[in-house]
């Protein structure tokens, strides 16, 4: 299996094809070290103060696994975050995906998650995010989400960089991958695994002593439900502070109601 090919972050229509042709590939060079640094930093507090294995409410969620962390409502503790969520690189994707050819009048942010593998953390099981919307995922014959893992510590083989299946986004839902169709998403950080909604992937296996650190966004045609709530997992004034862009894609939108988008 050959990797997944890896394209800078200006060049759209090549991470498209990439995309349309394999599933996902590596952007280059979507965030600085600075920005990362900033997010890490921002962040750090949160994770210090949460348990592994266990979500924000204290939940488990075996999906996610026992040495991991899960963060949500990003918007609340980064005020670095707008800057990722209206990224031209992701905002270009979306809309090119969703918006141009009218299958939505508008892009949401589905949700966003910093993704923690601790040490020990195990592979994650094989799915998809599409999965999310299972019935409009059956129905639909193409894609309803375009998502971006983005690297704030370097992802390696060894410290659970996400595992991609490259081409399966076409597959038959009962197609299970063998071992040698999966690929690594080995990356700098800095870089991100942009892939779409239907593509078998999971999170690979971090037997290192350090952390690693993902920042997922995913972003959804405006008439499909973001799987996160930012008015509940955000302090509702901060998300209603943001730039009118920012509030669109987090739902919040000047009398307006979704169904008509
Ligand atoms: O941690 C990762 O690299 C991927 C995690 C993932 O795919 C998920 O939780 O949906
Ligand atoms: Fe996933």
């Amino acid at each position: 299996m050959t990797g997944l090919a890896h394209i800078d972050a200006d060049d759209v229509d090549g991470i498209l094809a990439a995309v349309a042709e394999d599933g996902g590939c590596i952007a280059r060079n979507v965030l600085g070290d600075d920005q990362c640094q900033a997010l890490l930093d921002d962040f750090s507090p949160h994770l210090a103060a949460m348990d592994w294995g266990r979500d924000e409410l204290g939940y488990r969620n075996d999906f996610y696994g026992a040495r991991t962390k899960r963060l949500h409502g990003l918007f609340s503790k980064s005020p670095r975050m707008v800057e990722v969520l209206t990224h031209p690189l992701l905002l270009a994707l979306a809309e090119r995906l969703f918006v141009d050819d009218g299958f939505a009048d508008d892009v949401r942010l589905s949700n966003t998650e910093l993704m923690v593998l601790g040490q020990d953390q195990g592979v994650q099981d094989f799915h998809t995010d599409g999965v999310s919307w299972r019935r409009v995922q059956r129905r639909e014959d193409r894609e309803i989400l375009i998502s971006a893992n983005c690297a704030l510590t370097p992802f390696t083989a060894s410290n659970g960089a996400t595992r991609v299946v490259p081409g399966s986004h076409r597959w038959p839902p009962d197609r299970r991958p063998t071992d040698d169709e999966v690929c690594l998403a080995e990356m700098p950080a800095g870089s991100a695994l942009i892939y779409a909604g239907n593509v078998i992937h999971a999170g690979g296996a971090n037997v290192e002593s350090d952390v690693r650190v993902g920042l997922y966004l995913g972003y959804i045609p405006s008439w499909l439900r973001p799987i996160e709530n930012q008015l509940v997992t955000n302090t509702p004034a901060d998300v209603l502070a943001l730039p009118e862009r920012a509030r669109r894609l987090l739902d919040v939108v000047e009398g307006g109601f979704t169904v008509y988008a």
